[in-house]
């Protein structure tokens, strides 16, 4: 496996996903972690989805991150062909503000999993996170920059003060 192969592959359903992902994106950067991002649609593009997801894992990725919005099946899918954890994110939009993706997104039928994440920004970023405690499993570097993360989020919070 080359050492620059991504860990985590972030999947959208369509570039207008983009804004609301890079924050997947911007968090996964922030903790180093290596990851590609790429438009692929469960309805638009069901092959190319099928073949990426069904090579991950021999690609070296171990986490694949799902957003889509609307009748949002992408997280769904990718699950159905491949053993890595599927993160699925919800996208908001424009019709009925991201509940229609939620409801698509969480609602799987026993037996196949995704873990499905708030709807838009915080899921994205949360996704990201998540992505990270994963592989920080097996990477004490990665627990400790998480730690810190935490630690300086609580520290923030803590300062906040109010006129
Ligand atoms: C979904 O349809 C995408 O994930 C996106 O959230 C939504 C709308 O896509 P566009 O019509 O903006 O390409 O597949």
């Amino acid at each position: 496996m080359a050492s620059d192969a991504p860990l985590v592959g972030i999947l959208m359903g369509s570039r207008s996903d983009w804004e609301t992902m890079k924050n997947a994106s911007d968090t996964l950067a922030h903790f180093g972690v290596r990851h590609e991002c790429r438009v692929l649609s469960a309805h638009r593009t069901p092959a190319a989805t099928i073949e990426y997801v069904s090579a991950a894992e021999t690609r070296g990725i171990e986490v694949i991150i799902a957003a889509a919005g609307g009748a949002a099946h992408l997280a769904g899918v990718v699950a159905a062909h491949t053993l890595l954890p599927v993160l699925g994110v919800p996208m908001e939009s424009a019709s009925l503000k991201g509940l229609d993706s939620l409801l698509s997104t969480v609602q799987m039928p026993g037996g196949i999993p995704v873990g499905t994440l708030a709807i838009g920004k915080p899921g994205a970023t949360n996704a990201a996170l998540l992505a990270v405690a994963i592989l920080a499993g097996k990477r004490p570097e990665l627990r400790e920059k998480l730690r810190a993360f935490r630690e300086e989020q609580t520290a923030k919070v803590l300062k906040e003060t109010l006129p």
